[in-house]
């Protein structure tokens, strides 16, 4: 007999490990053995996602492929199918689109869902994650579900049973079930986050709602009191439904115009770094680079280009940037505001930068690695947290800075700033 469930109810379905799942359904022989998604070892690949099988040995997503080889020598690997596991992905979402019309995709394989009960719907949400559970299995592709009164309540508790579990907090009950957590367990916290609060005593969730305002704004900035409340369970975030998201940039209007090349060169390379960092976040990749100018007299120019090849690296796509600047601009001219964008994007790139088999060059993989590292750091510490050159000298002259489609709701995933 379930209780009742008063309040708000927001369920997170997450795919397990989905990649190495579609795989196994693909290849029967597969079933019940250790299966890696992920590029070679010697290409300087890295682990994309692995089976339960092979996880027993260690093997975790983004691995290097050559780590995951000695800890698991007889696994299957495939370079994967991208096309396959965004049709899966895609009825994933049709079966959730079905039980309720509040859905965010935050990423190819997971997706929140508000399913509160309000009359005439007021199905217990329990049942509604089961009937999702079952619906999914169908697919032949299981799922993980949190489910609870936040966001933050839903995705924790949907790790805590994997694979194929249902985790339920009631209304109430969210303190009692954060407290306990490791402060990893909650989304913003990684690696090095986990190591500052730690060197702080600051090991459980209960303690980090507990912590100093001064700690708390020195890792987390801004967002301090916000991981504070979510700490004690407290998220009013909506679910945000949005549509496909055509682009992504970022701008940027200077507090003072900018006039030499090095000013402007470093506002653009700020702006591509924070493109480059929310589209490898969605795991996409453009192939329209666009630059955006607008000078003190509040005239408007843009210029684009039609790159060879699809990229989510700001590195690569700085040196085409700087080509169409000078079609648009030229030393002297004072500039307003700078605006750099992305579009055009193709799924089969998805990922595809985890894959460094396909003729890479060893720059390549390195300004990828270079620009994943920055990104764990960013996530970690906020965006202050690293600069490239140039980029530092922006900083105190701007007013602000938009990210467009800053909760357009997405696919594949949530393109959040
Ligand atoms: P996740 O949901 O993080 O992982 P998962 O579904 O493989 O496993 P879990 O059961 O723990 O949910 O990511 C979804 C897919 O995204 C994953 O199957 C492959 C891809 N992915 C990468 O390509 N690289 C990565 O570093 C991660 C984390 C995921
Ligand atoms: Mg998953």
């Amino acid at each position: 007999m379930l209780s009742p469930w008063i309040g708000k109810a927001i369920l997170l379905v997450d795919l397990d490990a989905f990649f190495a799942s579609v795989e196994q359904l693909d290849h029967p022989a597969w079933r019940g053995k250790p299966v890696i998604v992920g590029g070679d070892a010697d290409k300087h690949g890295v682990v994309s996602t692995a089976s339960y099988e092979a996880r027993g040995f260690g093997v975790k997503s983004a691995m290097p492929s050559s780590m995951a080889h000695q800890l698991c020598p007889n696994a299957i690997w495939t370079h994967g199918h991208f096309h396959r596991y965004h049709e899966m992905s895609q009825a994933v979402m049709n079966i959730l689109i079905q039980e309720s019309p509040f859905i965010q995709q935050v990423s190819i394989d997971e997706a929140f869902l508000d399913v509160t009960p309000i009359s005439p719907n007021d199905e217990h949400p329990y049942l509604i994650a089961q009937r999702i559970q079952e619906k999914v299995s169908k697919l032949g592709v299981s799922c993980s579900i949190g489910l609870g009164t936040s966001k933050t309540v839903a995705k924790i508790a949907s790790n805590i049973k994997k694979p194929h579990g249902i985790t339920t907090i009631y209304p109430g009950q969210e303190r009692e079930f954060l407290a306990p957590l490791d402060v990893r367990e909650m989304s913003g916290i990684g690696a090095k986050a986990q190591e500052f609060l730690y060197k702080r005593s600051i090991k459980t969730l209960a303690d980090l709602a507990l912590a100093s305002d001064k700690t708390l704004t020195t890792i987390f900035g801004k967002n301090a009191n916000m991981m504070r409340n979510r700490a004690l369970g407290i998220d009013n975030s909506p679910v945000e439904s949005t549509d496909e998201v055509k682009s992504i940039s970022n701008e940027i209007t200077l507090s003072t115009d900018a006039t030499t090349f090095e000013e402007v060169d470093a506002v653009m390379g700020t702006m591509a770094s924070k493109v480059g960092r929310r589209i490898r976040k969605a795991k996409l990749k453009g192939s329209t680079l666009t630059l955006k100018i607008r000078f003190s007299d509040r005239t408007l120019k843009t210029a684009q280009k039609k790159l060879s090849e699809p990229t989510d690296n700001e590195r690569y796509c700085m040196p085409i940037l700087r080509e169409l600047l000078q079609d648009i601009w030229s030393p002297g001219m004072p500039v307003r505001l700078i605006g750099v964008g992305l579009s055009s994007f193709d799924m089969d790139c998805y990922q595809q930068s985890l894959f460094i088999d396909e003729g890479t060059e060893v720059q390549k993989a390195k300004n990828e690695k270079l620009s994943r590292a920055a990104d764990a750091l960013k996530d970690k510490f906020g965006e202050q947290a690293v600069f490239y050159g140039r980029e530092i000298k922006v900083h105190d002259r701007s007013t602000h800075t938009v990210a467009k489609n800053p909760s357009t709701p997405m696919h594949p995933s949530s393109l959040k700033d």
